[in-house]
């Protein structure tokens, strides 16, 4: 029998009270169970959970907030049944003022460095596609589990972007040097089962309720250790990541202003958002 996050009846919401999407309600909703202190979050930016910038200060904020509650431990989901998260919201990129694009894409590095250094431990519940910016959200956790029949990877190259060296070495340090290079310049998108294998994400599932009893499984298994020398651990590991991204952040985003303002890369994406379409035809 599977055991389920929280009795509802000791389950606190978290309405934060931000922009939200017209139908669907707020874009990050977050249920802490008081037992555990195991908070579910859940992404939920119909239809595809795509990174605007409104939506990642969300995602910051909604971190911050958890990191003030003492929670034990986040898992991190969709509100959707197909899409974990579908990367940037591509129209962030369509001939965009140069200023907001400075913008979301500081807000990119910042939500990578908030998920990637926080305290508590952290888990991915991947029960949708998550291309690009989506398994960049997956990468920042410590474990992964994910469901079956979904696709996952770091396609940017198939997009005419090219992946930033602080991800590179986010996903090299879950797949290794030599898988990592390849997938990266290839833009290779793995299915479940793929990712399985090459260690992209650590566990399968059949469906959300039994990888919701994984997530908590592996929450479970810090629920007897000093909190203080689990998070210090994990921040010895991955703060110095975060240093050098911080770092050279201004020649990343000077980059990819310079590769997303290119007249041929517009071209491309738009050739792109296309065959998005043309597919569901
Ligand atoms: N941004 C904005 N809108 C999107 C996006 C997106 N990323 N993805 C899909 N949509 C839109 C579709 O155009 C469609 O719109 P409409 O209904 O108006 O036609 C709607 O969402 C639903 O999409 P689908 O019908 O395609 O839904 P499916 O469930 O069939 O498929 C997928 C979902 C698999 C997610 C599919 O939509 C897809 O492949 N989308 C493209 C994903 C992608 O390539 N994302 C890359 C974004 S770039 C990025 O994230 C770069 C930053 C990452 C880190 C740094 C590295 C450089």
């Amino acid at each position: 029998m599977l055991r389920k996050i929280a009795n509802p009846a000791r389950l606190l919401t978290f309405q934060r009270t931000m922009a939200s999407t017209a139908s669907t309600g707020p874009l990050v909703r977050t249920e802490l169970d008081s037992q555990t202190g195991y908070a579910k979050v859940t992404l939920n930016r119909a239809p595809v959970n795509s990174l605007s910038l409104e939506f990642m200060a969300e995602i910051i904020k909604t971190v911050d907030e958890l990191e003030r509650s003492k929670i034990r431990g986040m898992i991190l989901t969709s509100s959707s049944s197909k899409v974990f998260c579908a990367g940037l919201d591509i129209l962030e990129m369509v001939n965009p003022s140069e200023d907001r694009l400075r913008s979301v894409w500081r807000n990119l590095q910042d939500t990578w460095a908030k998920l990637y250094g926080t305290s508590f431990p952290t888990v991915a519940l991947i029960n949708g596609h998550a291309p690009a910016g989506g398994c960049l959200l997956a990468l920042t956790c410590e474990y992964r589990i994910m469901c079956s029949n979904f696709s996952i990877g770091l396609n940017e190259t198939q997009l005419g972007l090219a992946v930033p060296p602080w991800l590179q070495k986010t996903m090299k340090n879950t797949v290794g040097a030599r898988e990592a290079e390849i997938a990266c310049i290839k833009g290779t998108m793995f299915s479940s089962e793929e990712a399985l294998k090459i260690g992209l994400v650590d566990e399968l599932a059949a469906d959300k309720g039994e990888a919701m009893h994984k997530a908590c499984n592996y929450l479970d298994t810090f629920k007897n250790m000093s909190p203080y020398a689990r998070s210090a651990t994990k921040l010895l590991l991955r703060n110095k990541k975060i240093e050098d991204m911080q770092r050279a952040r201004e020649d990343d985003i000077d980059r990819v202003v310079k590769n997303v303002m290119n007249s041929d890369f517009q071209a491309g994406l738009a050739a792109y958002l296309q065959s998005l379409k043309d597919r569901k035809k």
